[in-house]
């Protein structure tokens, strides 16, 4: 249809023509005028006449992408943490300081606005957050790329810090509304439960099922300085109108509006645990209802301009985040063979063209495994399609010539199907069977992959495992998160590092340069005060701002060892106490992180630290040369404050567990020296900065593993270790809960006398002394200033921007599109 009589202005970025955009909004988006709006009001329309600007972008491109039959990717993902999307939308477009012009003629201060826009939380951490960084990225590349995934109403609970214990309260992020999304009604498609399969004229039908609509919601990805945009199509749950109409005779009025509700639990919340694999049915419902909508949705669009399904496997390319969107891969065979009646085989041949897959996780509580039982009652097609899958696949394997692969116990180690027990199907299996790609976030990651979980994979297909390391966004975790930094790398080489991250290597040229490092001190203390002027608003405490800003800001696990990090504050406590007049380099110890609301051992471990910050911080013996502080809510908005103001980087978790880690490249590029294992990306940022500029210390993974294996002993380290005898038992003791003195046993008992599954105390003594080592460094001023330099030079092969191009080339085998501008 040709809109004869549409016309649009085309919108200029002025500071006058912004100015009007956002009155105008104001007054006909919004429905206030200047006298009755709020702050929240004006952030709406302000957001509203960013998003005008964007909507060009967005129909250029995507009539592009059309218009050259791009191959798209489509990047399915349970979670994706997008946090604040406004100075994101303002940075891409470049009218930043426009807008705060247009918003100071109308009295109105868009710094205060900005804080007033609530995080887009929907995942947990950095699984979720590596696939925000990755929408930007394939964005700002012109890589045609959708993300797709559930529009929780909920998204990761806001923590709040009560008596020292971490308290929940549910995110509706939803409350005001949220100017940046276009729901799309029109978009629906049904998503079957339950019922039961039969066999009619040679196919499938699944019958006698509960539905559920999915509801499409698009949100623009805009590409930095780039016309190229993508979308980030979002599933939500609509109850369907026949099933409610059929109930909806007299005396059943309230049965059918709760039936409403019930199937429309189905995205009303974020399951706020990445820790362990716990089987809830409605988390297997998620995941099979936006697989399932989104497999609908892109074989309509497919269908739309091909008539046959020739070219799928050249068009498509499905990736698929962890293993959470696996059924995607039962729910495309079944779409393919049974409603669009393709032979089984053909179907086949292009999942293995189409799939992709990222492993995020070595630890084997996190590996998601599904019961057979559920799956037979909830998706009684889909488990028949994967049981058909794994009778083909353990056929093929045993009839391979090569040695060892054909025996018994091989063949049930490799089965889809765990036999052992309560029969479940290992989803990780599924995805690596049907993949052509399988990959690791980080070299060792990935090599730990193919040596120890997925072995026996490696061996019967080595050609389809790689690894492609991790990568954050410059835009958000430099550009947006440190001003006083990235105005100082722009003065020195320029803007392109916003593009092109390698070019941050030209900071080395001013590497000495004294009036450089100077500059690059201020800025960094520019963002400590930012961050204290906050912390002292909370604590009314005081930071010295010359302290060494230490940081561990991530997920509260065992696994990362914020018990290690806790320990070395005890010990620094007691030494200081022992011996206040030697000459301590003052620090500030800043914790943050949220524990699962159900992970005992991490709540308690938040309790703990907040407990020692209570001692610590009120001990007038100790002063300035010790304080500790837990931030509450860590989410990203709380990241973009607390990471630029990091001098040092803790990525201490026993090596062999952390799979890559993405703090660790924000914390480096913002000019943190990195206190770390040789566990995940910290071997490559190690690399990438050079030995002298990175502190390393404990156990290696092989090491880690020897030890286990020849039996590690905790309880004799810690009767050796005096230093460390001391911290334990003020912990069992209750030095730190004189009220409550029993309240940290289990902690103690777990390093002690429970094996100390993650090796806390064998790697105490080498990261007690890396850190007088850290100590001794941050002294000498000059050289300290000139390995953060270093960092910030090294970073360039952790952008997003690196990892998408590798992704686009290597695993997807799409280009970017051409938008003419
Ligand atoms: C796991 C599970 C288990 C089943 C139930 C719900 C749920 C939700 C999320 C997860 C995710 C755990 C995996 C994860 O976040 N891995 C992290 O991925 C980062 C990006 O690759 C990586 O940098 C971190 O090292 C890794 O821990």
């Amino acid at each position: 249809m040709t809109a004869v009589g549409l016309e649009f202005d085309q919108l200029k970025s002025s500071a006058d023509a912004l100015r009007r955009s956002v009155s105008n909004r104001l007054m006909y988006g919004v429905g206030k005028d200047a006298v009755t709006a709020r702050p929240q009001d004006w952030l709406h329309a302000a957001a509203l006449a960013v998003r005008d600007r964007l909507v060009e972008r967005w129909m250029v491109t995507t009539r592009r992408q059309y218009d050259q039959d791009a191959k798209r990717v489509y990047y399915l993902s349970m979670e994706f943490l997008i946090g604040r999307t406004f100075s994101n939308a303002l940075l891409a477009l470049g009218i930043h300081d426009a807008m705060k012009e247009a918003l100071a003629s109308l009295g109105v201060d868009m710094d205060a606005l900005i804080d007033l826009e609530p995080d887009a939380a929907l995942g947990n951490g950095g699984l979720g957050r590596l696939a925000a960084c990755f929408l930007d990225s394939m964005a700002t590349l012109g890589i045609p790329g959708f993300g797709y995934g559930i529009r929780y109403d909920y998204g990761m609970f806001r923590q709040q810090i009560v008596n020292g214990e971490q308290v929940e309260e549910p995110d509706y992020w939803l409350r005001s509304g949220n100017p940046w999304e276009f729901p799309r009604p029109e978009v629906q498609y049904p998503v079957h439960f339950g019922g039961r399969t039969v066999q009619r004229n040679g196919t499938v039908e699944w019958i006698e099922t509960h539905t559920v609509n999915a509801m499409a919601y698009d949100t623009i990805i805009p590409g930095y300085a780039t016309s190229a945009t993508n979308t980030l199509r979002l599933w939500s749950a609509r109850a369907c109108e026949e099933l409610d109409l059929s109930a909806f005779n007299q005396g059943d009025y309230q049965r059918a509006v709760e039936a409403r509700n019930l199937s429309e639990n189905v995205s009303r919340l974020l399951y706020p645990d990445d820790s362990t694999m716990a089987g809830r049915e409605l988390r297997l419902r998620q995941e099979y209802f936006f697989v399932s909508a989104t497999m609908q949705d892109l074989i309509r669009r497919y269908l739309r301009t091909h008539s046959t399904f020739g070219r799928f496997s050249d068009k498509v390319a499905v990736h698929l985040n962890d293993t959470h969107p696996v059924l995607a891969i039962p729910e495309l065979i079944r779409l393919l063979v049974d409603v669009h009646h393709m032979p089984w085989d053909e179907a086949m041949g292009h999942i293995k063209r189409v799939f992709s897959y990222t492993n995020h996780t070595l630890m084997p509580e996190a590996l998601e495994t599904w019961d057979v039982e559920l799956l037979s009652r909830l998706l009684p097609r889909h488990l028949e399609i994967i049981f058909d899958i794994n009778a083909a696949f353990l056929r093929e394997a045993s009839e391979s010539k090569e040695k060892g692969v054909h025996d018994l116990d091989f063949i049930r180690r490799i089965s889809l199907v765990d036999e052992y027990g309560q029969r479940r199907v290992r989803m990780a299996y599924l995805a690596i069977v049907a993949s052509h790609t399988v990959n690791g976030v980080s070299k060792l990651h990935s090599q730990l992959m193919t040596r120890h979980i997925f072995a026996d994979f490696a061996r019967l297909f080595p050609e389809r495992f790689t690894n492609v390391t991790n990568g954050i966004t410059p835009r958000r975790w430099l550009a947006q998160a440190s001003p006083p930094l990235a105005r100082l790398v722009d003065e020195t080489i320029g803007t392109q590092w916003r593009k092109d991250l390698f070019e941050l290597g030209a900071l080395r040229k001013v590497a000495g340069d004294a009036a450089f490092e100077e500059a690059f001190r201020a800025a960094k203390r520019e963002n400590k005060v930012r961050l204290i002027q906050r912390m002292t608003a909370r604590t009314g405490l005081a930071f010295n701002p010359d302290a060494l800003f230490d940081m561990q800001v991530k997920r509260m696990h065992e696994y990362k060892r914020q018990l290690l990090n806790v320990l070395h504050v005890i010990t620094r406590y007691n030494r200081i106490v022992q011996a206040p007049e030697r000459d301590w380099v003052p620090r500030v110890v800043l914790f943050a992180g949220k524990a699962a609301s159900a992970y005992r051992m991490a709540k308690t471990i938040i309790r703990l630290i907040n407990d020692v910050a209570e001692k610590v911080n009120h001990d007038p013996v100790v002063g300035d040369r010790l304080k500790v502080v837990f931030v509450p809510n860590y989410g990203v908005s709380v990241a973009e404050v607390v990471i630029p103001a990091a001098d040092l980087s803790e990525q201490i978790s026993t090596a062999g567990t952390e799979a890559s880690g993405t703090g660790n490249m924000k914390l480096a590029l913002n000019g943190a020296l990195t206190m770390g294992t040789l566990d995940g990306a910290n071997i490559e940022i190690g690399e990438a900065v050079g030995a002298d500029n990175i502190f390393i210390f404990g156990n290696t993974a092989d090491q880690v593993d020897a030890l286990r294996g020849a039996g590690y002993r905790p309880r004799q380290i810690y009767e050796e270790n005096a230093g460390l005898r001391m911290a334990l038992d003020q912990i069992r003791r209750g030095f730190f809960a004189p009220d409550d003195p029993a309240r940290y046993q289990e902690i103690f008992h777990t390093l002690v006398d429970w094996g100390d599954h993650y090796m806390v105390l064998a790697d105490y003594a080498a990261f007690v002394q890396a850190q007088e080592a850290a100590d001794r460094r941050f002294v000498d001023v000059r050289s300290w200033t000139a390995s953060a330099i270093e960092n910030v030079a090294g970073m360039g092969m952790f952008s997003s921007d690196r990892a998408i191009a590798e992704y686009a080339r290597e695993i997807w085998h799409t280009k970017p599109v051409d938008t003419g501008r």
